[in-house]
């Protein structure tokens, strides 16, 4: 007999740079690894440049070019918009997105304020009722070992929370000469390594914990305050970095647990350096993004003489996402974290399920940010982080069934 094709959804993604080169890679191979209910179709790229975004979609597969981010909501081939673009525009695309009817995932951070990320999730809930969802781009949520790790603890491994470590590192400002590009300024970014990578631990942290952040005391710095303008012909060789190099605060979450959350492009050595630990009354577990395929996992309840962080390797059929992959043991990587967004998302909007992370979670990570910005201009006094009575509730996602 022969197999009938399952149904195509055609994706429009909007900024071609690296996550957009990330989110193609998704979109194209989601749907040759896993069986999924409807198959992505890479129907149209966006971006002001017509002869690099033309480029782009050859490179990468996409059907079509378009320069302008309303022509490609506008297309009827197009059902879900995915915004990789800087934080600046992400509120404008998704709430017309949503308004037009399409299904939304947007790159971290959602906003670069909580009251562009507020207005995006009101759109979110209006569009929800109307049959499209929304999602953010927390894409290290679908490491397989940091969904397995979320497993553990939702199962009561580790027990209650005593304390969440976590770091962010990278080192590709220690160069003063590092040129000032959209990252380094504020109203394009929002913020600087607080955004970029603060917004990923804040996530994991309130992901693998299952509770929110409650409240911050913080400290920020820019170490490198002007930098050379990458564009030749600017008016002044420097300008001013208006964001910061790196933030460093304390966190309570809900339960009373503390935490710990190191955000840096200053470290030299460390390249994309992501470690995060957690300390519950049972156990402990570990994690480090330069071994991804791997989670430490210390039981507390075994006889103290043979008891200790013992190594586990996430690579079997029984882990999440595994089972659609290679033999155990035959490692994956950053880049299929965005294969499972897109295979995420996909079955999401097949089931009528809600995914995750929201951009309900994606308002509370904001309101976890703003909070830790408040506290660093008060040299560190501890800010409680708002839950108005009319806000989602800042509960994160329920346990993961193993995919
Ligand atoms: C740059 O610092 C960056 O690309 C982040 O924006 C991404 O979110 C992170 O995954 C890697 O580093």
């Amino acid at each position: 007999m022969e197999e009938t094709e399952p149904p195509t959804l055609g994706v429009g993604m909007v900024g071609y740079a690296f996550m957009g080169a990330a989110h193609s890679q998704g979109w194209r191979t989601a749907g040759r690894v896993f069986d999924l209910p409807t198959r992505p179709v890479l129907a149209a790229v966006c971006g002001r440049d017509r002869s690099a975004v033309r480029a782009m979609a050859d490179r990468h597969g996409w059907a079509a070019a378009e320069t302008d981010w309303r022509a490609l909501i506008a297309r009827d081939d197009v059902h879900i918009v995915d915004i990789c673009t800087p934080g600046d525009s992400h509120a404008e695309i998704a709430i017309a997105a949503l308004e037009a009817g399409k299904h939304v995932l947007c790159e971290k951070p959602l906003a670069n304020t909580v009251e562009e990320a507020e207005s995006m999730h009101t759109a979110a809930q209006h569009a929800r009722k109307r049959g499209q969802l929304a999602m953010v781009g927390f894409n290290y949520r679908r490491v397989p070992a940091i969904s397995y790790a979320r497993i553990l603890i939702a199962e009561g491994r580790i027990g209650a929370l005593r304390h969440v470590r976590v770091a962010y590192l990278q080192d590709w400002l220690v160069d003063p000469q590092a040129p000032l590009t959209w990252r380094l300024q504020r109203d394009r970014a929002g913020s600087g390594a607080l955004g970029d990578l603060g917004a990923h631990i804040v996530d994991l942290a309130q992901y693998l914990a299952g509770e929110p952040v409650v409240g911050v005391s913080a400290q920020t710095e820019t170490f490198v305050r002007s930098r050379p303008w990458p564009d030749p012909d600017a008016p002044a060789p420097r300008g001013e970095v208006t964001v910061d190099d790196a933030a460093l605060f304390t966190g309570r979450l809900a339960s009373g647990a503390l935490a710990s959350f190191e955000a840096t492009r200053m470290a030299a050595g460390r390249k994309n350096s992501l470690r995060l630990e957690l300390n519950g009354e049972r156990g402990s577990l570990a994690f480090d993004l330069e071994r991804l395929n791997e989670l430490s996992f210390h039981d507390h309840t075994e006889p103290a003489q043979s008891a200790g962080f013992r190594r586990v390797l996430v690579t079997e059929p029984g882990h999440p996402y595994l089972k659609a992959w290679w033999p155990p043991g035959h490692a994956l990587g950053y880049e299929h974290t965005f294969v499972h967004q897109a295979r995420d998302l996909l079955e999401a909007i097949a089931t009528g399920t809600d995914p995750q992370p929201s951009f309900a979670e994606g308002l509370q990570v904001q309101r976890v940010l703003a909070a830790v910005e408040e506290s660093a201009q008060k040299n560190a006094v501890y800010t409680p982080v708002p839950t108005p009575a009319s806000s989602p509730s800042p509960t994160p996602s329920p346990t993961p069934a193993p995919r």
